[in-house]
């Protein structure tokens, strides 16, 4: 804090006393001096900037997340870490195949699950037996988080790993003084013997539930192993380098500040001061002049958009026809790159070992179609330093005749990242006409607009923090894509004629994800669907509005023939990562069951309110 106060005043002073006045800058963190005016805030955070390894982290633009483990095989998307270590058996892992796909695909770093909620590590750690070590493949002398590794080297792939706190498996878990110490060893033996790690995951996710084990995790000592031990890396989510967009769905802000008021949740204050302003991850505003003036530090903590390119993180075969389109994939980028953020595609390995290879040709595409729109900027003069005060205005001569319909804006945000407001213009038949506008830049900010062939453009920084240091402009053509958008079906059995029993909920029956039944308690649907049918299984969608109370997390699933007698299904009990991932969640039970009528009984909420409600509920037949 002194520090800092010092800074401000030595920079205050440099300003004053000097014709050129230099910048100070504030890297990572900056803390207000009690007195300062919400102005002097705004033009310290105009001077908040990046650290090397989050400017490095920033520059890849394009990662991929590897999510492979005990999931995999089991078909779940959270292990509750009591299956064999006998189930973890690829018949062909090609960790190869894997880089190359990504290489292919335009990506710069490959993160893996090394530990996911289950447990079950992918490497042969000394720390538990629940590991690859185990399982019969390889003979248990495998190693996963080696193979990529050596696959990441050869390929000149950066890399990185996830190691999720939560574990289902440790019966340490929960002792806190002891889990901490099981944790940092595995910490330790990942950042040890595997070369150099660029960006380490921690998952905030944390299904235990009100009534589970509660862990007090040691982030200074688990960020300090890090620090010591891979100095270069990024610490993401739980971590304080790199934040979590808010949505697990691809979608950026608009607006997004990487100078934030968001305390990271690792540091012990965060609780006191994000509640202090209101906000969480998830918030819309992260970064305002209004946030700013009540806030007493902000931080250099960028975006990080996850999301994976099927709709489970993990490998599902019956998720092979619902991989994201082009299209879909090319939207995410713009929301992710495009609005200041780093992307971080999941492409999940399947039970062989190997990328599938729907999901190795739909990268490639994604990779080809953002090269060719990118390669052949329509301005010529659009780099370099562009100093510009609020109210300037540059214009830009663009190829004659060329079609453009997308636009580029970066900047320099080694000096921190100050646009406010600015609007994009195309000169055409001799007037000038409105093209598109933005509110943040950052890093790199992209704006689609209609088809035009303008002579000139012209950009209008309308709002900043101070000098805006712009770097590059560019304007593209993009080709246009047409998106299938394939329609989730939700029932294999037509719901024409179901009737929920005892009560009036039809908005759960009716095929339609977008009316939705809501019930006060955890109040169970009984359905009668007019005849018998063998029931395989079942679907479950919640809720596709924002508000997602009485999302159901645990359940028991049971049907019967005469509505009296019920036999409980053999069902997984949980929609694991619905919280943050609110997908229809389809279950199936190995086999089928003759009924006429089936009963879904919440057992616990998302947030754990006494509050049930159902998008949509169908029944599946296979
Ligand atoms: C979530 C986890 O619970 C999911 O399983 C997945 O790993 C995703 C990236 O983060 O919070």
């Amino acid at each position: 804090m002194k520090k800092t106060i010092f800074t401000w005043i030595l920079a205050s002073a440099l300003v004053a006393c000097t014709s050129q006045p230099q910048e100070t800058f504030y890297e990572k963190q900056v803390t207000f001096p009690a007195d300062a005016t919400p102005d002097q805030k705004v033009e310290m955070a105009s001077r908040l900037v990046p650290t090397a390894q989050q400017l490095e982290w920033q520059q890849m633009e394009f990662t991929a997340f590897l999510h492979f483990g005990m999931n995999t095989f089991t078909g779940n998307e959270w292990g509750d870490g009591k299956d064999s270590p006998e189930l973890f058996n690829p018949s062909e892992l090609d960790c190869e195949q894997w880089v190359k796909a990504l290489k292919d695909g335009g990506f710069k770093m490959a993160l893996i699950t090394a530990k996911h909620h289950d447990g079950f590590c992918l490497w042969p750690t000394a720390t538990t037996d629940y590991s690859v070590k185990n399982s019969p493949w390889k003979d248990g002398k495998g190693d996963v988080v080696r193979e990529l590794r050596d696959a990441c080297e050869k390929y000149g792939m950066k890399f990185g790993v996830y190691l999720s706190p939560w574990d289902r498996n440790a019966e340490c878990y929960g002792d806190s003084p002891a889990y901490n110490k099981f944790f940092i060893e595995q910490l330790t033996e990942l950042l040890s013997n595997y070369g150099e790690v660029h960006e380490v995951w921690f998952d905030g996710a944390n299904g235990e539930g009100p009534n589970g084990k509660k862990q007090i995790y040691d982030w200074e000592a688990i960020l300090k192993t890090i620090r010591t031990l891979q100095p270069k890396a990024v610490t993401a989510i739980m971590g304080d380098d790199v934040r979590w967009v808010g949505n697990e769905g691809g979608l950026g802000r608009e607006t997004e500040w990487s100078a934030t008021a968001l305390t990271p949740g690792s540091y012990t204050h965060s609780a006191a001061s994000n509640e202090a302003l209101g906000i969480k991850p998830k918030a819309k505003d992260l970064g305002s002049r209004e946030l700013i003036a009540k806030a007493k530090q902000l931080y250099w903590y960028p975006s990080e958009v996850d999301v994976s390119i099927r709709p489970g993180w993990f490998y599902h075969a019956d998720q092979d026809e619902r991989v994201r389109s082009l299209a879909n994939l090319v939207n995410i980028y713009y929301q992710s790159v495009g609005c200041n953020s780093v992307l971080l595609l999941n492409i999940p390995p399947d039970k062989r070992g190997l990328i599938h290879e729907v999901d190795v040709q739909r990268i490639k595409e994604l990779s080809d179609y953002i090269g060719k729109t990118f390669a052949n900027n329509l301005v010529a003069d659009g780099e370099g330093l562009w100093k510009a005060q609020i109210g300037n205005s540059k214009e830009y001569e663009v190829k004659s005749g060329a079609l453009a319909n997308t636009f580029l804006i970066q900047e320099d945000i080694t000096k921190g990242q100050r646009v406010e407001d600015f609007l994009v213009e195309v000169y055409s038949n001799g007037a000038w006409q409105y093209a598109a506008e933005g509110t943040t830049i950052g890093y790199k900010r992209l704006l689609r607009f209609s088809d035009c062939t303008p002579e000139k453009i012209r950009v209008t920084i309308r709002g900043a923090r101070g000098v805006a240091n712009i770097t590059n402009v560019g304007l593209y053509y993009a080709e246009p894509l047409q998106d299938e958008g394939t329609k989730v079906k939700l029932s294999d059995v037509s719901v024409e004629g179901w009737k929920t029993v005892g009560m009036d909920a039809q908005a759960a029956i009716d095929g339609d994800r977008g009316t939705a039944w809501k019930a006060e308690g955890l109040t169970p649907l009984v359905v009668d669907m007019g005849k018998e049918e063998a029931i395989a299984g079942f679907c479950y969608a919640p809720v596709s509005e924002e508000n997602l109370s009485g999302t159901i997390y645990k359940y028991r699933f049971s049907v019967s023939t005469d509505g009296q007698n019920w036999t409980p299904c053999d069902a997984h009990g949980e929609f694991s990562n619905i919280m943050h991932n609110p997908i229809p969640y389809y279950v199936r039970f190995g086999k089928a069951y003759i009924a006429r009528y089936f009963k879904l009984e919440p057992i616990s909420e998302i947030n754990g309110e006494a509050k049930t409600s159902i998008g949509d509920i169908g029944v599946l037949l296979k």
